[in-house]
Parts: structure tokens; C-alpha cells; sequence
């Protein structure tokens, strides 16, 4: 599934592209009941807040679980991303980010290229994010939120900004941000559990905590394109791959035909 001329201009003018119903309530669910086991996991990959406990995120799950093994190569993301990256792509990182009801987990303003280009030595912003709710995403449980055309300005500054969890983010300052939204205002997409947004690795954005009784998971494949490959790794594999390997799409029926028995098992 590629996008059509209409989606491209609106990704190029915005930075970001919504899809509600990308894929159906039973894909989603494939993914969503095996959550809890990864997290209930005792891995590097597993980030917590090391005072609260909370978790934040799972990183590179291909390593150990089967049904999001699947989703690392899912036509619905993979094609896009060959698309509008506009050739071989690999998978330079590949999370869910956890919200739990009423949790601490935010993110100040950003933009990945940012952090990329300073951690990982990515020499241009050819990398990019194609994202997919794994819960419903209202304004009450932490939607990400975008300034729609920032990414037009390339990589602004930024300073290293410390995150209990997580690598360093580099972070954007107040005044860079207010002006870029009194210019282009600030939006949220909001959707059901199997709506997907995409977003240019310079969109700034930024997320709030989740205020709500309800779960907020969303799971990023981000891509870089192969010849874009990272050339100064200083993070472990699951923040900044590299195997530069090229992914290749497996059929657009990958969620829903895998076996019952398959569906929560670990990978290894
Ligand atoms: O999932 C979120 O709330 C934001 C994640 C984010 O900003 C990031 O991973 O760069």
C-alpha cells in the first residue's frame, strides 16, 4: 500500500501524515496481548524510571517477540517507508513508548533528527518515524503533539537535555518553540487503536503526560534509508541499530495468519 499524490503533498507541507484504521482491531490486539509479557521482562531493552519503576519503553521487541518480529516488516509501514525515503530502508530504531493511566512519561520539544545526528552519527535526515496506536489516543492520555511544518527548517538548536529512562534527548528552548507556533500552529492526531501517524525525523514535537485512567501505547519503526546508515554508533544496538540490512515487506495478511500458537510466544 503506497501513499497516493494527495497524502505525499500533505506529508511534504506538514511533516506528518494521519491514517485512521491502518490496521483492524484483531491486528492490533495480535499486538497489544503480548504487552504485558514484554513488559514483565528483565532486559537491557526494557527501560525503566529507575525511582518510580514506571515503565517507558520497550526497545528492538524483533529480539523477542514474535508478533512485533511481524510487524517490523509489515507492508502497511514498509512500503511507505521505501516510498517516501525513496529507496532501501533499514530499521534504525523500533519501540513502544508506555503510557500508563495516570503516568509521569513525557517528552519536551524535539526533533529525532537532533538526537540522531548527535548520538549516531546519521548524516542526513533521511530517517523518519511510522507510528501505529496500540490503544485508542484521546487529548486526556498523552497524545504526541506536532508543530505542522517545522520540519521545513531543517535541524534547529538544540541542547542535550538529561530524561529519567532514556538516552539524553537534545531539546528544543522555549523561545525557538513559542515562535515556530505563533508561525504554524500546534497540532495532536487523535484516532482509534490502528491509526498511524507518520512523521519527518525534523518535525518538532513533543508529548504530555498521561492524565487519563486509560493506557497509551504507540509503537515507532523508525527507518533510515540504507545509504544513510549511522556512522558513529556511541548507544547500545536497541537505541541505534547496526545491522544496516535491508528490510523486505512480508504479505499484507502477516498479523492475522500467524498460528494461535505463535501469537505470544517469546522469539528467543
Ligand atoms: O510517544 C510519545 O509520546 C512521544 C515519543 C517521542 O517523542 C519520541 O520517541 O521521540
Amino acid at each position: 500500500m503506497e501513499w497516493s499524490q494527495t497524502q505525499i503533498k500533505s506529508f511534504e507541507k506538514d511533516g506528518y501524515l494521519f491514517i485512521p484504521d491502518l490496521f483492524t482491531e484483531d491486528e492490533i490486539e495480535v499486538l497489544r496481548s503480548d504487552l504485558p509479557r514484554i513488559f514483565s521482562l528483565d532486559r537491557d531493552e526494557i527501560e525503566r524510571d529507575a525511582d518510580t519503576n514506571e515503565a517507558r519503553l520497550a526497545l528492538a521487541m524483533h529480539k523477542y517477540s514474535k508478533v512485533f518480529d511481524i510487524m517490523l516488516r509489515h507492508p502497511r509501514l514498509l512500503n511507505p517507508a521505501q516510498q517516501i525515503l525513496g529507496g532501501e530502508v533499514y530499521c534504525h530504531q523500533y519501540k513502544v513508548v508506555t503510557k500508563a493511566p495516570f503516568g509521569q512519561l513525557s517528552f519536551p520539544w524535539h526533533q529525532d533528527f537532533a538526537s540522531w545526528s548527535a548520538h549516531d552519527g546519521m548524516p542526513e535526515p533521511r530517517a523518519m518515524n511510522f507510528a501505529v496506536f496500540l490503544d485508542d489516543v484521546t487529548e486526556f492520555n498523552g497524545p504526541i503533539t506536532f508543530i505542522p511544518g517545522s520540519h521545513l527548517q531543517g535541524k534547529l538548536g538544540s541542547a542535550a537535555q538529561t530524561l529519567p529512562g532514556i538516552t539524553p534527548l537534545y531539546t528544543m528552548g522555549s523561545d525557538l518553540v513559542s515562535e515556530l507556533i505563533s508561525k504554524n500552529g500546534i497540532v495532536a492526531p487523535k484516532g482509534k487503536a490502528g491509526s498511524a501517524v507518520f512523521f519527518h525525523s525534523c518535525l518538532a514535537h513533543t508529548s504530555s503526560p498521561n492524565i487519563s485512567p486509560w493506557p497509551r501505547n504507540i509503537v515507532y519503526l523508525t527507518c533510515n534509508r540504507t545509504d544513510n546508515c549511522i556512522r558513529k554508533p556511541t548507544r547500545p544496538y536497541y537505541y541505534a541499530d547496526t545491522d544496516f540490512s535491508p528490510l523486505s515487506a512480508l504479505s499484507d495478511a502477516c498479523l492475522t495468519n500467524i498460528s494461535y500458537s505463535t501469537k505470544t510466544y517469546a522469539q528467543n
